[in-house]
C-alpha cells in the first residue's frame, strides 16, 4: 500500500507540471460529514473513520502526512505507511500545520471539495505562505486513471450491485411501493458488504420515470407499467453505478421502441469506449443516434461521468468534455430518452477503459425485460 500511496501522491503532482505556479505542497482539508473531501481518502487507504476537520498534507517526493483528532486517532493507525500527528485542541492543531508548512510557499488546495470557511481558515492562519493554488484539476486528472486496487475495488462494488438486480426482479408484485422497492434494493446492497448504497437509490413507476434524478414515493405498482431503479453500491468507499428499466406486465409497442432506441445507443456508446479516443467522440456518436431518431432532443444528459471514490467523480462523458480515453479511467455510459408525462429508459453500465475496448463492470443482461 505504501508505494501505491506515493504513486498516487507523485501523480496528482505530475499533472501540476502544466500549472503556471506549481505547489510546493498539497494541503487537503476535511470540512463536516458532507463536505469530507475524497482525496483525502485517495491519499490515506483508510477503510473506517470519519475525519471530519482533519487533514492531509501531500509533498512531491510522495510523502503525506495526516493530521488527524483523538477522535480518529484508532482509524488512522490502520495506515502503518503514513507519519500520523494527533492533536487534542485546536490550538494544538493550528501549530502543528504552522509547522508543517513553514517551508512552503506556494500551497495547492482543492477547491472542488473544500468548504470557503476552511478556505479562509487556512489563509488566516498561515500568513507565510505567498500563494495558494487550485489543483483541483490535477486532483481530478490523477484520479480518473485507477490504479489496480481501486480496480479491484470498482469491480466488486459492481458485482454486488449486478447481484441486487435478481432481487429487484423477484421483488417486483402489484402495489409495492417504490419506497419498498429502494428499501429493498438498499438493503439487497449491504448484504453483500456494501457500506451502502453509493448515492439516493432512484426507483421510478410509470410516468416517475420520465424525471431523470426522480426520488422515490409512497407510490404503488400497477400492471402494465414501467420500472426503472438506478442504484449503486459503496464498497470499501468506492461507488458503482448502474440502471435497468424493465416492463412489469405487458408494455405497449411505442414504449417497446423507446427501450430498443436506448439499447442501441447504449451498444454504440460501448463500442466506443476504447484508449486514444475522445470522450466527447463517445457523446456524440451517442447523442448523434438518438437525434437520428424519432426521439431528436429527448436524450437530456451527457452520456456518462467519472466513478470512484465519488458516484460523480469529477470528469465526464460529453459533448464539452476534454478528456481523451486512457486505459484503466472508469465511467459510466448512460443513454436515455425521457418523454414527459409519458415515461423514460435510461440502460446504464460501468466500464474500465482498455486498450481495445470497455472491461464491463455490470454483470446484468441489457436485453428487454418483461416480469
Ligand atoms: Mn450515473
Amino acid at each position: 500500500m505504501n508505494n501505491i500511496i506515493k504513486a498516487r501522491v507523485k501523480k496528482i503532482f505530475s499533472f501540476t507540471k502544466s500549472m503556471k505556479v506549481e505547489p510546493d505542497a498539497i494541503l487537503i482539508k476535511n470540512g463536516i460529514e458532507g463536505q469530507l473531501d475524497s482525496t483525502f481518502f485517495y491519499l490515506t487507504g483508510v477503510r473506517s473513520g470519519l475525519f471530519e476537520g482533519c487533514s492531509i498534507i501531500a509533498y512531491p517526493t510522495g510523502k503525506i502526512c495526516l493530521l488527524t483528532s483523538k477522535l480518529e486517532e484508532q482509524s488512522a493507525l490502520n495506515t502503518p505507511h503514513i507519519e500520523i500527528n494527533t492533536f487534542e485542541t485546536e490550538l494544538e492543531y493550528k501549530e502543528l500545520l504552522k509547522k508543517k508548512l513553514s517551508k512552503v510557499k506556494s500551497l495547492g488546495m482543492n477547491y472542488n471539495e473544500l468548504s470557503y470557511a476552511n478556505y479562509l481558515w487556512i489563509r488566516m492562519l498561515l500568513k507565510n505562505i505567498k500563494q495558494v493554488v487550485n489543483v483541483s484539476k490535477p486532483i481530478v486528472e490523477a484520479r480518473c486513471i485507477k490504479d489496480e486496487i481501486e480496480i479491484r475495488e470498482l469491480r466488486k462494488s459492481a458485482k454486488i450491485a449486478s447481484n441486487t438486480f435478481q432481487t429487484i426482479v423477484g421483488s417486483l408484485k402489484e402495489n409495492i411501493t417504490e419506497n419498498q422497492l429502494s428499501s429493498i434494493i438498499n438493503h439487497d446492497l449491504e448484504k453483500q458488504g456494501a457500506t451502502g448504497p453509493s448515492f439516493q437509490t432512484i426507483v421510478a413507476f410509470g410516468k416517475h420515470t420520465a424525471e431523470p434524478h426522480y426520488a422515490p414515493r409512497n407510490f404503488k405498482l400497477k400492471k402494465n407499467k414501467l420500472v426503472l431503479c438506478d442504484y449503486g453500491a459503496r464498497y470499501n468507499r468506492y461507488c458503482s453505478d448502474i440502471t435497468r428499466t424493465v416492463f412489469f406486465g405487458r408494455i405497449d409497442n411505442r414504449i417497446k421502441d423507446m427501450y430498443e432506441t436506448v439499447l442501441k445507443a447504449s451498444e454504440i456508446g460501448l463500442k466506443k469506449v476504447k484508449s486514444g479516443v475522445k470522450a466527447s467522440d463517445v457523446h456524440n456518436a451517442v447523442e448523434d443516434y438518438i437525434n437520428s431518431t424519432k426521439y431528436n432532443g429527448r436524450f437530456i444528459h451527457s452520456t456518462g461521468h467519472s466513478i470512484g471514490l465519488n458516484v460523480h467523480d469529477g470528469a465526464s462523458i460529453s459533448r464539452k468534455s476534454p478528456v481523451i480515453l486512457e486505459e484503466g479511467m472508469a465511467f459510466t455510459i448512460e443513454p436515455g430518452i425521457y418523454l414527459p408525462k409519458i415515461g423514460g429508459v435510461r440502460i446504464e453500465d460501468d466500464v474500465i477503459v482498455r486498450k481495445n475496448g470497455p472491461e464491463i463492470l455490470t454483470k446484468v443482461s441489457r436485453e428487454l425485460i418483461e416480469v
